[in-house]
């Protein structure tokens, strides 16, 4: 396990930040990628150092076996039921909140846990914060029953939202499809910008063999972002 001293000092602010919030007998979900690991470390040191008693649920195996592996119990969401706050990272963030998430692959589960928790709360460094969103490619979680079809249905519906001629990469790792840990693939839509995120969202997910994509809509209710000079700025 990486030391904390030796995390990138932004991240590490973004984590902090959103552990302040943290409460005695909060049930809380934990987001999934390098920022929201540096978020499980200090939810932990603040858990052994106040012997807070905490309730959590995580939104992938990796953060499950980070926190299980930090002495933090996880418990499945339907056992515990409904949140009190999410913490997790975010691809892109723009000014009204909105999200891509899913660069690390989880975001179906991570849209899961946040549509399940009262508060949603992302920690980032600046590179995150855009104008608008799209930049960053948007990730699809597609069932690998009928890929071909899928990839053509989505192809065929942001033509028809004109955003046409978008590549639409099967993602990846070692050469072999990348398979989420709900055994499904990823699609990454490289889109450049996105006009209207609610209206790519909905039309997405209205496709046979989309299982999620990676539009966090009015999901997010605060943000935090942290400099490298340690300071942080809430969004
Ligand atoms: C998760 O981790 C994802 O939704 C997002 O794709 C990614 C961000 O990772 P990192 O914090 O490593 O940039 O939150």
């Amino acid at each position: 396990m990486a030391d904390l001293n030796d995390a990138d000092p932004a991240k590490l602010a973004a984590a902090r930040a959103a552990v302040a919030l943290v409460e005695d007998g909060m049930k809380l979900g934990l987001g999934t990628g390098s920022t929201a690991s540096v978020m499980v470390q200090v939810l932990a040191e603040r858990v052994k150092a106040e012997g807070l008693r905490l309730r959590c649920a995580a939104t992938s195996q990796a953060t499950a076996d980070l926190a299980t592996s930090l002495g933090l119990s996880i418990e499945t969401l339907d056992q515990i039921g409904r949140l009190d706050m999410t913490i997790d990272g975010a691809d892109e963030i723009d000014p009204d909140l909105n999200l891509i998430k899913g660069g690390g692959g989880a975001h179906l589960r991570e849209k899961i846990v946040a549509s399940s928790s009262d508060r949603m709360v992302v920690i980032a460094d600046g590179g995150k914060v855009v104008e608008r969103l799209g930049l960053f490619h948007l990730p699809v979680e597609v069932l690998e029953f009928g890929l071909q079809g899928t990839t053509a249905r989505i192809k065929a519906a942001l033509d028809e939202i004109g955003l046409d001629g978008r590549p639409i990469l099967l993602r990846k790792r070692d050469d072999q499809p990348f398979i989420t840990d709900e055994g499904n693939l990823i699609l990454d839509l490289s889109l450049e910008a996105i006009p209207d995120a609610a209206l790519v969202n909905r039309t997405l997910n209205a496709l046979p063999g989309v299982v999620e994509n990676g539009l966090f809509i009015g999901l997010c209710d605060q943000a935090f972002v942290g400099r490298d000079d340690g300071t942080v700025v809430e969004l």
